[in-house]
């Protein structure tokens, strides 16, 4: 490793103007200094993960968070040694700097590094090289090679190490989609400390599907449609928002805006300023994705394949440069997103979030048959978003806020298919979606974390279902509709499913406001209601994703509770996480209380799917519910003169 260019005293004047503001260049700079003068970066000491170790969220609120402090997941290559180090750049020196028992803790996300390392590691296999001559492939530069992270199956010789499982594409020519030439039935077991494979499985062998999926070739995809007349987005005032720094303003929203290498977009101190006064009502203290895991439901030799993006390969990193015209439309606003390479180098994602302004149809209409009143207004909403690719895969993240009040968090994943190859016949678990091309079924969950402060920090969880009232001697006529709501008290209590025969919700409520009927302000959850995990709950994966046992769960706060699967996900036994947070079964009933929801897509491919994916949208929806005393939208105007009457 090289010395750094910018020294920490040097951090003072390019500091962060916000204790929530994402790290700056300077700060890991800076860290990385403190930690090589600690002597914790000899090489071939790696940062698998490097990002800020946010403050507390009671030093935040009252304006005590004075120290900066960074988080730095080292591993070195040599010796496997993973050390979880905090360092103090306000203070310069190490906080802690605790050495990882792999076998409990797990190992330390994928680097970047490792793709190629893995492609060469396997490239010169000759048990590998041999299956694949035999598959009529001897030419490896047409050979990709895919890392997988291995998870753990309870085989001794496995799990003691750092590994990946390595799938093989192949890819003939130059431009050729990869994705559609699978070598399939054979898989490369590789330690990346050794840096050998010390297995190779190799269960069956069927033909690569040829058909080409390359839809940049116009053999492939037909010459471009001439039928689509321009749409241009104009705001010639200018967008309606304010962007300061990390501050992000609009109508009555307010947040800040924030980016980390692992979760990827953060928001905090989500507040709403009510009109008289301006008075700030703090709705979300912290929204964030922090895990998702993909799942696949092959239960041939590659049972194993199941990624968690976040923890395992750090979905921030990978985050995109955004296109204006191309990705985004309209008037945008943009914010580099900073992460560091394997070197703790600081790297910078140019316009890696996108903040902008859409009109989304009506707001509210009426044509009133008594007063000959006929008013229209138009739902405006604030989009803040960004994507990225993980492998096969590209998800976009975003999170929108709407003129009543609404906040919607949507992910759109695209992309490619992951795929095998078909064995033909009957195969339940995948759709052919070329000729003997097979894109296996598999689950998309995410995790949101919503560190609730729903007009203050003393907030609870209610589940409300609907539900008719049997005929009896106060519903005569059986019409009767009742909300049953169910307050959730305990940790315990409090891992949920949806229901939507029974239209469930969760209602966050405070505890200490009330609106103008003396009832709890609150914001209720809205679940899609997909299948949570689907894997056997005795199974592997199901022991990693505890977290996707259920749609709901809600803790108490606690600053070291980050993430759902747990801090380091990658070969981590289970149990971490969620089912830990959950262990101590503390009271959620007027605490500062965590919400985690669990949803997203199973994904059984449809031919439509190949070769390339259109979005696939999955989320979820927070209402004010009597928060406001009433349709807080009134004031909008019409959204021209002639749109009033009466
Ligand atoms: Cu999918």
């Amino acid at each position: 490793m090289t010395d750094t260019a910018v020294r920490a005293d040097e951090t003072a004047r390019s500091g962060p103007a916000h204790p929530l503001d994402p790290a700056t260049a300077a700060e890991y700079l800076a860290g990385r200094d403190i930690m090589a003068a600690a002597g914790l970066l000899t090489d071939p000491v790696r940062f698998a993960y490097y990002g800020l170790e946010e403050a507390p969220k009671g030093d935040v609120l009252t304006g005590a968070a004075a120290d900066r402090r960074l988080r730095a997941f080292l591993v070195n290559l040599d010796t496997g040694v993973s050390t979880d180090v905090v360092v103090s750049v306000t203070g310069r020196k190490v906080i802690s700097a605790r050495q990882l028992d792999p076998r409990t803790d797990g190992q330390m996300p994928i680097l970047e590094s490792d793709f190629a390392a893995v492609d060469e590691i396997v490239k010169a296999d000759p048990g590998w090289l041999a299956a694949m001559a035999r598959r009529g492939l001897d030419d490896v530069s047409k050979i990709r090679t895919c890392p997988i992270t291995a998870g753990v199956f309870g085989v001794a010789d496995d799990d003691r190490r750092r590994m990946v499982r390595v799938l093989a594409f192949a890819q003939p020519r130059e431009h050729d989609l990869a994705w559609a030439h699978p070598v399939d039935g054979i898989a490369a077991y590789v330690d990346l400390i050794e840096k050998k494979v010390f297995k190779v499985t190799d269960e069956f062998e069927l033909a690569v599907p040829a058909e080409s999926g390359d839809y940049d070739d116009e053999a492939v995809r037909g010459p471009h449609r001439s039928t689509l007349k321009p749409i241009e987005i104009t705001q010639p005032e200018g967008p309606s928002f304010t962007l300061n720094g990390h501050e992000l303003r609009w109508q009555d929203w307010s947040m800040r805006i924030g980016f980390d290498a692992r979760e990827g977009l953060t928001l905090h101190q989500i507040g709403w300023h009510d009109h008289d006064g301006g008075h700030k009502r703090p709705v979300i203290y912290r929204a964030s994705i922090p895990e998702m895991v993909v799942p696949y439901g092959d239960p041939r030799f590659r049972y194993w394949q199941a990624y968690f993006d976040s923890g395992e390969y750090l979905v921030g990193k990978w985050a995109n440069s955004l296109e204006l015209g191309c990705d985004c439309l309209g008037e945008i606003a943009y914010l580099d997103a900073t992460v560091t390479d394997d070197t703790g180098q600081p790297r910078t994602i140019a316009n890696a979030i996108c903040v902008h302004e859409e009109d989304f149809g009506i707001l509210w209409k009426h044509t009133d048959i008594f007063n000959g009143s006929v008013q229209s207004r138009r739902q405006r909403r604030l989009v803040v978003s960004y994507f990225t690719t993980v492998g096969n895969y590209d998800y976009g993240f975003y999170w929108y806020f709407y003129l009543d009040g609404t906040i919607e968090c949507e992910i759109k994943a695209t992309g490619v298919l992951f795929t095998s190859a078909h064995p033909g016949g009957e195969h339940p678990y995948s759709t052919e979606v070329a000729p003997g091309l097979a894109a296996p079924a598999h689950q998309h969950l995410f995790s949101a974390r919503l560190d609730m402060t729903v007009d203050g920090l003393a907030n609870a969880v209610e589940e409300v279902d609907v539900s008719g009232r049997p005929i009896g001697p106060d519903n005569p006529y059986g019409n009767a509709i009742v909300q049953e709501v169910t307050r959730l008290t305990r940790e315990s209590q409090s891992g949920r499913r949806a229901d939507d025969s029974r239209g469930r919700t969760w209602r966050v409520v405070s505890t200490e406001q009330r609106n103008r009927f003396g009832h709890p302000t609150s914001f209720t959850l809205y679940p899609e209601a997909a299948p949570v995990l689907l894997a056997d709950p005795a199974s592997p994966v199901a022991a990693r994703a505890g977290f996707a046992q259920n749609h709901l769960w809600v803790t108490r706060y606690d600053p070291d509770q980050r993430y759902s699967a747990g801090d380091f996900v990658n070969q981590h036994p289970g149990g971490a996480g969620i089912p830990a947070f959950i262990a101590g079964d503390r009271d959620i009933d007027g605490a500062d209380i965590v919400v985690w929801h669990t949803f997203g897509p199973t994904h059984f491919p449809r031919l439509e799917d190949w070769p390339v994916m259109p979005v696939a949208r999955c989320g979820f929806v927070l209402k004010p519910t009597s928060f406001f005393d009433r349709n807080p939208t009134l004031d909008v105007p019409p959204p021209a003169s002639h749109c009033s009457a009466g």
